[in-house]
């Protein structure tokens, strides 16, 4: 099948669930960006994080440190169910915004050999071409050696860039962007816009976070942005607080976020 150019859109745990309440699920936030996605003409792929569907018990049960004993199994059986729950949340609310949005089980479609992560992309290749969007979440995948890991949203978006022709990835945090340290001043300055080699001597403004996730902080991302850009035009970090940022983002109007180019984007 031919490499199909689409948008990817991170929907991050922590702006569709409340992060510190087991499975809470912030309703009105995900309709509100639901709505932002109503008639756009590009194909995109969703991507949604765990939020308390999943980093919660992942950390109760050390989901990422894979299989130590049977107890964990329960812990891997209850992510799925309430992985499962999320998705269908996030689904519906497409749908009941008019798009043709259909839920794919991360650790249905791959299986981790090694240092590879195996997928089998027909399913979303095809859903695409018919004009449906995949949606798929961070997930347990079984792996061949440790038995199982953790798979976070992220680590699919590095994947895919390297399947499909990404031109961008909008990843919604709960921060209005990147933050420039800065030495003399209390708190970090948010910067617009990158370059691929500015991106590189960032020094990110860690902010600091009480709530669990066994997939890492905003320095953990910025690592993760690094490879992306290898392969993408641009990648768009912005408030999934203020849902109509999205929607001017995806029509090209300057709004509070951080913009990062690729290192073969033209544009800046
Ligand atoms: O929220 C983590 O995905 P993320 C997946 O994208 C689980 O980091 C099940 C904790």
């Amino acid at each position: 099948m031919n490499r199909i150019s689409v948008d990817i859109i991170k929907l991050g745990g922590s702006i569709i669930t409340d992060k510190s309440s087991y499975c809470k699920i912030r309703r009105e936030n995900l309709s509100e960006i639901c709505k932002q996605l109503e008639n756009l003409s590009n194909p995109y792929i969703i991507v949604h994080g765990a939020g308390s569907f999943g980093h919660i018990i992942a950390e109760k049960h050390s989901i990422q440190d894979g299989f130590e004993d049977r107890n964990q199994l329960d812990g891997i059986v209850k992510i799925r169910q309430d992985m499962t729950s999320l998705t269908q949340e996030v689904v519906s609310c497409l749908v009941e915004n008019n798009v043709k949005a259909i839920g794919f089980q991360t650790s249905a479609l791959a299986f981790i050999e090694g240092a590879e992560v195996l997928y089998f992309l027909n399913p979303i290749k095809k859903s695409l071409s018919l004009g449906i969007c995949p949606v798929l979440s961070g997930d347990v995948l079984f792996t061949e050696n440790d038995g199982f890991t953790i798979h976070s949203g992220d680590s699919i978006i590095d994947h895919f860039v390297r399947d499909f022709n990404v031109n961008q990835v909008i990843f919604l945090t709960d921060v209005d962007g990147l933050f420039e340290k800065d030495d003399n001043e209390e708190t970090g300055k948010l910067v617009r816009k990158l370059t691929y080699n500015e991106f590189k001597d960032f020094k990110v403004e860690e902010l600091q976070s009480d709530v669990i996730d066994v997939t890492g902080s905003m320095k953990g991302k910025v690592d993760e942005i690094s490879t992306l850009l290898k392969d993408v035009e641009k990648v768009v970090i912005l408030n999934g607080l203020f849902p109509e940022r999205l929607g001017l983002v995806l029509k090209n109007e300057d709004v509070i976020c951080t913009t990062i180019f690729g290192e073969n984007s033209t544009q800046r």
